[in-house]
């Protein structure tokens, strides 16, 4: 263990804001120190409730995000809120109404915000994603909100993350539902309609219940659908209530822990994955376009490298 982050640690765990900034920083830089710091903390994690919001851009994510932290700071309870901006160009202005929203909460320590971008993050998005909640878990939040664009694989992999997911679409946008059933429709453990003070959030509902009849969910919940208005805060406290009879389902069918170990499944492969790659890269220094070369004119066939490559892992 490293000593000098000692203080660090113990700085997080208090919920110290610039502590926290610091961590998630040497956390998200894979700064000196970094795996130090996420097994220090790993073991005061799993206490925070993490939420995942996804939907396409300009859904109403952040409004959403926004109320709900709200409605969860009037019931004094802590959250951290992670913006992942996938850097797609939809996101440019949003950034800037992320930060106008976020003064309102700037005076409150029991709110701390990340936005997170692809750009810098080592390793992709999805494990920075995971190492950040990490550390907002340790530092005793209540709550952990992630706010991610639901467009493509890092996004799935990022909506794996939390305890409970919430899909929000919007009326108006074609065949909306259609594109999102393929990758997103699964994940929902609830359905937001936001922007319902627009025409055709009866037409998205219907939409939303017909799939659902068609696929029976293996824990034989049915997600509900909570009708919002982010902008006026209109269905907020119906969201909560959502998110709330989840939980409970979740403990009275003992299928928290279930999920969980599912969730880290996934997760450990995906780290074996990365750090296997790394330490392949290493190995390889910089003999890969040799390799390459000497396949391409055939005097090298790729299986046998591969093989040989991989039967030298840890071995030195
Ligand atoms: N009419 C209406 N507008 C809304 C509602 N909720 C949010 N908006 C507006 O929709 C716009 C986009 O809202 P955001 O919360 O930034 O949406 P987002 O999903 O976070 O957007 P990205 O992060 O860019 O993907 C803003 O101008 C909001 O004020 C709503 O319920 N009704
Ligand atoms: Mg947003």
């Amino acid at each position: 263990m490293n000593l000098t982050l000692q203080p660090l640690i113990d700085q997080v765990r208090s919920g110290d804001p610039r502590a926290l900034a610091r961590a998630i920083s040497v956390v998200e830089n894979r700064s000196p120190g970094w795996s130090d710091l996420l097994k220090a903390l790993f073991e005061h994690t799993g206490h925070a409730r993490i939420l995942g919001l996804t939907g396409s851009p300009g859904a109403g994510k952040s409004t959403l995000v926004d109320q709900l932290a709200r409605h969860y700071r009037k019931q004094n309870r802590t959250l951290g809120i992670i913006a992942v901006d996938p850097t797609s160009p939809y996101t440019g202005g949003a950034i800037l109404g992320d930060r106008i929203r976020m003064q309102d909460h700037f005076a409150d320590s029991g709110i701390y915000i990340r936005s997170m971008a692809t750009r810098g993050s080592l390793g992709g998005l999805a494990r920075a994603t995971a190492d950040v909640t990490t550390v907002l878990d340790a530092s005793g939040r209540d709550l952990v909100l992630i706010e991610t664009v639901g467009v493509g694989q890092d996004e799935v992999d990022i909506v794996r993350l939390a305890d409970i997911t919430i899909v929000i679409l919007v009326p108006g946008m074609g065949d909306d539902v259609q594109t999102i059933k393929a990758g997103i429709m699964e994940i929902a453990d609830i359905f937001v309609i936001n922007k319902s003070d627009r025409e055709g959030a009866e037409r998205v509902e219907r939409e939303i219940r017909a799939l659902q009849s068609l696929a029976l969910r293996s824990d034989h919940w049915t997600p509900p659908i909570v009708k919002t208005i982010a902008s006026e805060g209109t269905g907020v406290e119906e969201l909560a209530a959502a998110v709330s009879s989840y939980e409970e389902y979740l403990r009275k069918e003992n299928l928290a822990a279930k999920r969980s170990i599912e969730n880290w499944q996934q997760r450990l492969i995906e780290m074996l994955r990365d750090s296997l790659l790394e330490n392949v890269q290493q190995q390889l220094h910089g003999d890969l376009p040799r390799y390459a070369t000497e396949i391409a004119e055939r005097k090298r066939d790729p299986y046998t490298l591969v093989e040989e490559i991989v039967g030298k892992l840890g071995k030195n």
